[in-house]
């Protein structure tokens, strides 16, 4: 049985990584057992339904949300390792320690549309380096290639925590004495998939190359691929990035015909970055139907970007299509 910290302490001095990226993942994990401790409660600790705030996104804010947001902040100031701290729910980064060497962008709680209907949540971080000089919002404006590593925390059945340091991926379980255990080294996204997972609703607002897609996958052994799918839509990107993760498939959320000031609706620096840095590590492929999505320079804090990823041979046939 190896806990968090023996595998942390054992795979830094493996692979000579800084043991103050070891302290950083055990502040995101400490906060993350506090949330977890929440979302288990749900109704009996009153922390159900909305905050009757909105976030710079304009997105509505459920309690969990802005309840997790705080837990992370208030533990990561904490850590002397730490510089700065970009949020989902907070309008511009956070400044921490001075002299910090890393930063930390999260998503507090995604897919908290399903936090009242019980259905999985999670919590997505990523890390990077500080660059030299006085911290400001470029400081975070990093490629998701350089990112020093990332990972999630699944609430779901169970509590899971996946990371990478870029050596390998690897997950630990949540045990009922507050611990997380190692109980998996290395999956592997296989290379081709049967599944899908894309929101359905918003076919009539994707680009043509996606309904070509779509077509062709839902007209299954008829059709171009010659294989019948299957299609899951959790609404939970951690929940399907882990089911990914652990059998393969392909999830999409792309950008659509409605706003084009809105490249999609998930954001590149603390939700695909991250998602695509696990996938990669794990033999996975991520895009944003035209490039790697761990290539794209980012030029906001918030910026949304289009999401394809999963098994290899998808993302590939997807980007074929868009070329
Ligand atoms: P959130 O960060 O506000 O929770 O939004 C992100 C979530 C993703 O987890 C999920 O893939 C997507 O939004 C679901 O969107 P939709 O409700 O359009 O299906
Ligand atoms: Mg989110």
């Amino acid at each position: 049985m190896t806990t968090l910290s023996q595998f942390l302490t054992e795979h830094i001095q493996q692979n000579n990584l800084p043991t103050a990226l070891g302290d950083v993942f055990e502040s995101v994990a400490k906060a993350c057992v506090q949330i977890n401790r929440q979302v288990r409660q749900g109704a009996l600790a009153g922390i159900l339904g909305e905050a009757g705030t909105g976030n710079v996104q304009g997105e509505d804010q459920k309690k969990l949300d802005v309840i997790a947001n705080q837990q992370l902040i208030d533990v990561l100031k904490t850590n002397a390792d730490i510089a700065g701290l970009a949020s989902e729910e907070e309008d511009t980064f956070v400044a921490c320690n001075e002299n910090g060497s890393y930063l930390v962008l999260f998503d507090p709680l995604d897919g908290s549309s399903n936090i009242d209907v019980n259905i999985s949540v999670g919590t997505i971080f990523s890390i990077l380096n500080k660059p030299e000089g006085a911290l400001s919002e470029q400081s975070f404006l990093q490629a998701g290639r350089n990112q020093a590593a990332s990972g999630y925390v699944l609430y779901g059945p169970q509590t899971q925590l996946v990371l990478t340091m870029k050596h390998g991926v690897f997950v630990f379980t949540l045990d009922a004495d507050g611990n997380f255990v190692q109980t998996q080294a290395n999956p592997t996204v296989p290379e081709q998939t049967k599944e899908f997972a894309i929101n359905m609703s918003n076919q009539r607002h994707w680009f043509k190359p996606m309904q070509q897609y779509i077509e062709a996958l839902l007209a299954g052994e008829t059709g171009v691929r010659g294989k019948n799918y299957n299609m899951r839509w959790v609404a939970s990107m951690v929940a399907e990035i882990h089911r990914i993760l652990m059998r393969g498939g392909v999830f999409m959320y792309p950008q659509d015909a409605r706003d084009p000031a809105k490249p999609g609706k998930l954001r590149l620096m603390y939700e695909a970055n991250p998602l695509s840095l696990i996938l990669e590590q794990a033999g996975g492929a991520s895009s944003n139907t035209v490039k790697n999505m761990l290539d794209i320079q980012p030029e906001s804090l918030h910026q949304r970007v289009s999401v394809v990823m999963g098994s290899r041979e998808e993302v590939e046939y997807i980007e074929q299509l868009h070329r």
